[in-house]
């Protein structure tokens, strides 16, 4: 209310604001996050399709009341690298005001569009006006010129700085749009002297347009319009120290409207030019920008003509190739139009290989049946000739894992076309050899390993899938029964490896002559090579990644390769047992009692814990993706398909860049679908309990009077020497008993993945492995942003210590706030069982259905469980070295056998 905010006045009346930080001059705009221009940032692409007067079908979607499939239009602009959208509504039957203002209100909702700063794009003043109101974070408005007087432009410009907007500036006055390179500076100059010195508006958030006009018109006197605007970039940069420059790109190309590939290039070589003078920004396409160098010979040297007018020509000769260009563009045509359609079957079920297409391929298909002589033939003549293309492509690094995945989908759904006809033939084709692949016993994850499976099948592997959690038995019986030629394990978390040691004892035992291939998050050629392969007299070689699977196959099941192959590994794994026996520690080994007197001392007298705010256990159990989405970490994404680059660069980058954005796509599509059907279930659990540390362990207690104890949690200490630093171990970050203050403790476990299975098992159901291997690498990358906003709900929220915390995802993702989450398993509480703790604790299972296996992997799949930690002081760190001493120590602490304390800390022990 009025007094309410009076009284607001009142109480800061004549204090000081804080001094603004001393940051360096930049052109700061801001969506949700934050877009800072300066002279070394790269090109800043404008979106242009959500425009009303720039796109017909965005036009069609505000007209018809479409402002869900018109916020698709602004989604797939910043999917496609719009780092800005334009926001354009002025058309004559609409009520432009009203349209901006429902379409600004619509994206603010949509965390995926309102990342990115707006440009609200008007010629009426209270259109801009209106959208100024309703937008969040910095925008541009565009735009104002002189060209209604100056008293106006100055009146808007103060205006506008009230808004807190940066803008564009129109190469326009009284007179008119300035056309030439001397009238554009001319206004250009005025302009920001009046700006600058009248008004005050700060340089860098003027954005001067200096007019994109057309060329290649048929009129002369246009031939020199692109000239002029790119000199008059060099004269503004030149001379209007930190203003910027942009223009609508697309402006440019009319004359050529309908022929896309033209225009694309004329883009590219006006952009070229443009931004070597110093444009900084344009409202494009965004997607849909050719790259000057692929832009083929010919064509760029007639297109460079028209745009530098080089020759009185230059047009005619442009007109005269340009229809040869028409349709070269990789433009949403009608798909039977497209020249592959007319190659023979052959070569169009190769393309459709290559390409991963499946719209076609039961067609084709029967095509190339109806010409073979018999149904198999397919297979093995264009279906293999095709694979072999893409094995060959993937080989030379030139095809990348999602898009071979893809291939096997064109070449799964042929195969299973085939089939009836294979059968009703009675024979069976030939393969290069059959493999059992299983994830062992315990554990749940199977992403590596499904892909894996998917690489081998494309080169013709028969592959026998187990799933997860399977016993030995199972494995080596199946494999007995099919006659597999090799047996391949995988695993996730740790205690698999002692599994995966076991497979390869009950090898050895049974006589078994085949090779084992070992792979999985946890796996590696030193644990291979030290603990597996002596236990198993036949070849047993770890396979780092799926793009090693098949050479490795395929060196082991020739008789050829074979001897070569295996006198190769048998040495690189004698050199890392050697390498193992000789492996210092990094530090001197400390015994348990030394490393406790070097605990973190923290000053518990001086400190107050904070008491949760809503103690106890809270469920949640169907928590919506699009809360969830903003909170994605998408780097281990990208990694799980063996693309490797920080995102959101990766999307850029020069050599995968193309196959990630793509990829990521999908993923979007996928989890726009999972958030309309709600098929896949995010549901979670926290507690909040009062507790004090013991030793290197925590006492959980029943209720706040402290005196019964529920749960001990038990932590390892680090047990090396430290050179001026703590030998951590998180009990010491939670108030000691002795110090007599309360402390809490948190626990969590969180799922993004009810119904995740039953969807990849779908997919697989129609050989579609590319969406089945998609939603499980979706759903975990869900599960870790659940986490993530979770943990943020409980230091705002529910524990309550950081209310105003406010970061962003990349800080989330740098963890730059207050407290940590360690999950068992991971390095700061290495040893799995203690989710065990947790389970109880929650009463994880009854509450929301998340199980733990016998070797305390979690199901679903999808899963993060761990801890949270309040004091500011905990930090992340690894438990490493653990003694003998301590081992024995925790056992007795844990009521475990040295044996298995030694076992489930196993690959932590030096
Ligand atoms: N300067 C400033 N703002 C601007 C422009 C400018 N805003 C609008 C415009 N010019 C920039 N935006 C576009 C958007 C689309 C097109 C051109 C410029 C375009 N559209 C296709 C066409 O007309 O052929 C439409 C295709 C379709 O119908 O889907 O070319 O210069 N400050």
């Amino acid at each position: 209310t009025p007094a309410h905010i009076r009284t607001m006045a009142d109480a800061v009346a004549g204090i000081k604001p804080r001094a603004l930080p001393d940051l360096p001059v930049a052109c700061r705009l801001s969506g949700l996050e934050p877009l800072i221009i300066t002279p070394e940032s790269m090109f800043v692409n404008v979106g242009e399709r959500t425009n009303v007067t720039g796109s017909a079908k965005f036009k069609r979607l505000i007209k018809e009341g479409l402002y869900d499939e018109a916020l698709d239009v602004a989604k797939q602009q910043v999917e496609n690298g719009a780092q800005i959208i334009d926001i354009n509504m002025d058309e004559g039957m609409l009520d432009a005001e009203a349209a901006m203002v429902r379409f600004l209100n619509l994206i603010a909702g949509e965390p995926d569009i309102a990342r990115v700063p707006v440009m609200i794009d008007s010629s009426k003043w209270e259109v801009l006006e209106a959208g100024l109101k309703c937008v969040q974070g910095k925008p541009v408005v565009n735009s104002i010129s002189m060209k209604e007087g100056v008293d106006k432009f100055i009146e808007q410009a103060k205006l506008l700085r009230r808004y807190g907007a940066a803008v564009i500036v129109m190469a326009f006055d009284e007179v008119g749009q300035a056309d030439t390179r001397a009238r554009k500076f001319e206004i250009c100059q005025r302009a920001y002297r009046i700006l600058v010195d009248q008004v005050g508006f700060p340089p860098e958030d003027i954005i001067f347009d200096p007019n994109i006009f057309a060329v290649a018109t048929g009129i002369d006197e246009h031939n020199n319009y692109a000239v002029d605007f790119i000199d008059a970039v060099k004269d503004i940069k030149d001379n209007l120290p930190h203003a910027m420059i942009s223009g609508g790109v697309s402006n440019v190309s009319f004359s050529f409207r309908g022929n896309e590939p033209v225009r694309e290039a004329i883009h590219a070589v006006f952009l070229y030019h443009a931004i070597k003078n110093g444009m900084d920004m344009g409202i494009v396409n965004a997607g849909q920008l050719a790259i000057y160098e692929d832009i083929p010979a010919e064509l760029k040297e007639k297109v460079e003509a028209v745009v530098l007018n080089l020759n009185d020509n230059a047009t005619e000769e442009l007109l005269a190739i340009a229809e040869k260009y028409r349709g070269a563009g990789a433009q949403a045509e009608d798909p039977r139009e497209q020249e592959w359609r007319s190659w023979p079957v052959g070569k169009r079920l190769e393309h459709a290989l290559v390409k991963g297409i499946t719209d076609f391929i039961e067609e084709d298909t029967e095509e190339a049946r109806a010409q073979a002589e018999r149904p198999l033939h397919v297979i093995e003549g264009p279906l293999m000739d095709g694979m072999n293309v893409v094995g060959d492509l993937f080989g030379a690094g030139k095809m990348f894992l999602p898009q071979v995945v893809k291939s096997a989908r064109v070449m799964k759904r042929a195969v299973a076309y085939l089939q009836p006809y294979i059968e009703a033939e009675k024979s069976g084709g030939s393969s290069n050899g059959k493999i059992v692949l299983a994830t062992v016993k315990g554990d749940v994850h199977d992403i590596g390993k499904n892909i894996v499976g998917v690489v081998l099948q494309c080169n013709n592997f028969e592959i026998i899938d187990l799933g997860v959690m399977v016993p030995c038995e199972t494995i080596l019986k199946t494999a007995r029964e099919v006659g597999a030629d090799i047996i391949g394990l995988s695993g996730l978390i740790t205690p698999s490896l002692d599994e995966m040691v076991h497979v390869a004892k009950e090898m050895e035992r049974q006589g078994f002559k085949l090779p084992l291939l070992i792979g999985g998050a946890t796996t590696s050629k030193a644990h291979t090579a030290v603990k597996i392969e002596q236990n198993y007299s036949e070849p047993v070689v770890y396979v780092s990644n799926a793009s090693r699977a098949v050479g490795v196959a395929q060196s082991l099941l020739s008789e050829d390769l074979k001897p070569a192959f295996v006198a190769r590994i048998d040495k690189e794994y004698e050199i890392a047992r050697e390498q193992h026996a000789r492996k210092q520690p990094r530090s001197r080994p400390i015994t348990l009692a030394e490393a406790r007197a070097n605990r973190h001392q923290l000053d518990w007298v001086g400190y107050e814990p904070p008491a949760p705010r809503e103690p106890g256990v809270q469920k949640f159990e169907n928590v919506p993706i699009s809360v969830l989405r903003p909170y994605i970490d998408w780097t281990p994404f990208f990694l799980s398909w063996e693309l490797a680059g920080k995102f959101p660069r990766i999307l850029e980058d020069e050599v995968v860049g193309e196959e990630a954005t793509r990829l990521f796509a999908d993923a979007n599509a996928m989890l726009d679908q999972l958030e309309k059907d709600e098929s896949v279930r995010c549901a979670g659990i926290i507690g909040l309990f009062p507790a004090n540390a013991v030793g290197d362990s925590i006492e959980v207690y029943t209720d706040e009077s402290r005196t019964e104890v529920k749960k001990v949690l038990h932590h390892l200490r680090q047990q090396s020497e430290k050179q001026g630093f703590p030998n951590y171990c998180l009990a010491d970050y939670v108030a000691p008993k002795e110090s007599g203050k309360p402390d809490w403790i948190g626990a969590f476990a969180v799922t993004g993945g009810i119904g995740e299975e039953a969807i990849a098992k779908a997919y697989k159901a129609e050989h579609d492995d590319y969406n089945a291997i998609l939603i499980q690498a979706v759903c975990d990358r869900l599960a870790e942003a659940f986490a993530e906003y979770l943990h943020e709900q409980v230091r705002k929220v529910h524990w309550g210590y950081a209310p105003d915390e406010a970061l962003s995802n990349e800080e989330l993702i740098r963890e730059n706030y207050r407290g940590i989450r360690p999950a068992p398993g991971y390095p700061a509480c290495p040893e799995h069982t203690e989710k065990g703790s947790i389970w109880e604790l929650l009463d994880v299972e009854q509450a929301i259905g998340m199980q733990l296996t016998e070797s305390y992997a979690m199901w679903p799949g999808a899963a993060v469980s761990g801890w949270y930690f309040s004091h500011p002081d905990s930090k992340y760190f690894a438990v490493a070295q653990i003694q003998r001493d301590q081992v024995e120590d925790y056992a007795v602490r844990k009521g475990m056998t040295l044996a298995e304390a030694e076992r489930w800390l196993g690959p932590n022990l030096h």
